[in-house]
């Protein structure tokens, strides 16, 4: 993985995890995490200068990164792990320079049947990536293509590299989006920006991303990583109790009524009522100090 200029590289080894944590000279605490598996498709990291930011690479370059079913094994892990790991405050999901992902494994798939798909729950492993009760922020550069888009849109912010290209070029192989593009496109873009995506299979640049709502932010390609881990490190800035709370918050939005929506919002607001870190958040701001969340 490239080493990132504000950030210090942790190099854990080949994946080696464990709940301990060990001092590594000139790099401070590092966590590490034991029982993991070895992984092959995937490398992860902790950085960011409080070493709170979980980064996930995919990493099978001359597929593109294609989401062979192993990938998805490994990245589900990985995201369950750095969820239930307390010192991680947001996630990150990149690729490489050439690809984010370009979609699922068509080598893969190419033999399925529709009782195949059935029977083994294909790719079900997906929904430990949109079960994630932290942030989840996704780094796109180069082709973020069919299920490459799906995952990117699975996450919870897009930022882009400035020659990122996103598509949903299912149905020039005969086949539709199948992991939600096409029920999250038309939520990011609106109906007929989705149609003409899905329907032409045309790649759409990360400038137009950005102009549809898709991406948040473009950066020149090399600044990627650097700006998106600054982005994390400033979501684990706040109170990790309440980031969750707004993520859901945010979510519900997506999956049901603005009536139901604004119920569900009040009881979520009230909530943080309940919690040691709105008091300290209130208080640091009337005592004119920074606050000192404790995620309680
Ligand atoms: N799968 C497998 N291999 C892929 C791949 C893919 N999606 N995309 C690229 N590769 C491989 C190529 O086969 C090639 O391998 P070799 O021939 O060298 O062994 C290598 O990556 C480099 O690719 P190219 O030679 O094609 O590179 P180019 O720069 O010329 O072209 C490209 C780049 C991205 C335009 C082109 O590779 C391309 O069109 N790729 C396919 C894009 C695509 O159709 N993606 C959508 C796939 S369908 C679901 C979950 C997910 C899905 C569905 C359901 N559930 C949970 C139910 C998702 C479906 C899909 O994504």
């Amino acid at each position: 993985m490239a080493s990132v200029g504000v950030v210090t590289r942790l190099l854990l080894g080949k994946n080696v995890l464990s709940t301990a944590r060990v001092a590594l000279p000139n790099t401070g605490f590092v966590k590490f995490y034991s029982a993991a598996p070895s992984y092959e498709n995937i490398k992860i990291d902790v950085v960011g200068t409080k070493k709170n930011v979980g980064l996930i690479q995919l990493n099978r370059p001359k597929a593109l990164n294609a989401l062979c079913k192993p990938l998805f094994v490994e990245l589900g892990k990985a995201v369950v792990d750095f969820d239930a790991d307390d010192s991680i405050a947001a996630i990150i999901i990149t690729g490489n320079e050439k690809a984010f992902a370009a979609g699922a494994d068509i080598k893969e798939m190419q033999n399925n049947t529709y009782s195949s798909n059935q029977r083994g729950g294909f790719l079900k492993e997906w929904e430990d990536v949109s079960r994630c009760g932290k942030p989840v922020i996704a780094a796109v550069n180069g082709f973020a293509l069919g299920g490459g888009c799906e995952l990117a849109m699975l996450c919870d912010i897009i930022y882009a590299g400035d020659k990122a290209k996103f598509g949903q070029p299912e149905i020039n192989i005969g086949t539709i989006p199948g992991a939600g593009g096409t029920q999250r496109l038309p939520r990011y873009v609106g109906k007929s920006k989705a149609m003409e995506i899905v329907l032409t299979g045309s790649f759409i640049d990360a400038n137009e991303a950005e102009k549809m709502g898709l991406v948040a932010r473009v950066f020149p390609a090399e600044k990627l990583l650097e700006e998106t881990i600054k982005l994390a490190e400033r979501i684990g800035s706040h109170s990790p109790l309440i980031v969750k709370m707004a993520k859901e918050a945010v979510n519900q939005a997506y999956e049901t009524t603005l009536k139901a929506g604004l119920s569900y919002e009040k009881s979520l607001f009230y909530g943080t009522f309940a919690t040691e870190d709105r008091k300290e958040g209130m208080t640091a701001f009337i005592e004119k100090r920074a606050p000192n969340f404790k995620n309680e």
